[in-house]
């Protein structure tokens, strides 16, 4: 099974969660994009749903397929939330935010009864880290709060590398008007400890630890997709 074939195998499971009238926020990402092209086809069908995307891109795909979309204004309960991440842990821990919608991906989540995380099994780790932890900032005072992050995580003993995030030439921009620093720990044993650090910096709008918002998760491998229940 390739890694798209794994994708819409979690996709597929995560859609029999999917009730008639629910209110669903729809995440961002590859595997979220295989969930929606599932979804569309069950609208299709005659499946009343309102979603509310937590990215533009995610928004396009959704008014591309026929998906009804609402505000988060609109809808500031949800019901449930399909989203994906790039790394999952075993207390169901997420490092999310590597297609740069994390500040919306995690407020959806957390206006949500239940989230359900999609991933392939690539995504499953030991320890949160082996990816680059997305850390989303102010455009105002962007050194000094990567500094300020960087003083954080060395109290907390981690080192490594923090880049500024680019778009080519350009510096990437969130759908929020912000820049996001991707920090490259390569372990960070106690996130819930980064996570306090990061939210007292001031000019760190979010990051991309989701500790506590996922339900559980459907991991994709090629014996078929597993539930993954902290
Ligand atoms: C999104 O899904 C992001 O938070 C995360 O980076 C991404 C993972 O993308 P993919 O499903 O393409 O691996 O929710």
């Amino acid at each position: 099974m390739d890694a798209r074939e794994m994708k819409v195998k979690a996709a597929e499971a995560a859609l029999a969660h999917v009730e008639d009238g629910m209110r669903l926020g729809i995440g961002t990402g590859s595997t979220a994009e295989e969930f929606v092209r599932l979804l569309a086809e069950k609208v299709a069908d005659g499946l009343q749903v309102q979603g509310v995307p937590t990215s533009e891109r995610t928004a396009r795909l959704c008014l591309e397929l026929g998906v009804p979309l609402k505000s988060l204004d609109e809808l500031p309960e949800l019901d449930l939330t399909i989203d994906g991440a790039d790394e999952v842990d075993s207390q169901l821990r997420l490092i999310k935010g590597g297609g740069g919608a994390l500040l919306r991906e995690k407020i959806v989540a957390a206006a949500s009864s239940c989230m359900i995380v999609i991933a392939d099994e690539t995504k499953v780790v030991e320890t949160l880290g082996r990816f680059p932890l997305p850390v989303e900032v102010n455009a105002f005072g962007l050194t000094s709060t990567r500094m300020a992050v960087e003083r954080a995580a060395s109290r907390l003993g981690l080192n490594g590398e923090i880049k500024l995030r680019k778009s080519g030439e350009d510096t990437f921009t969130t759908d929020g008007g912000h820049h996001i620093l991707d920090a490259s720990f390569s372990r960070i044993p106690d996130a819930e400890a980064l996570a306090n650090q990061l939210n007292l910096i001031p000019g760190v709008v979010e990051h991309g630890l989701f500790i506590n918002l996922a339900s559980f998760a459907i991991i994709a491998g090629e014996a078929g997709a597993r539930t993954l229940k902290a």
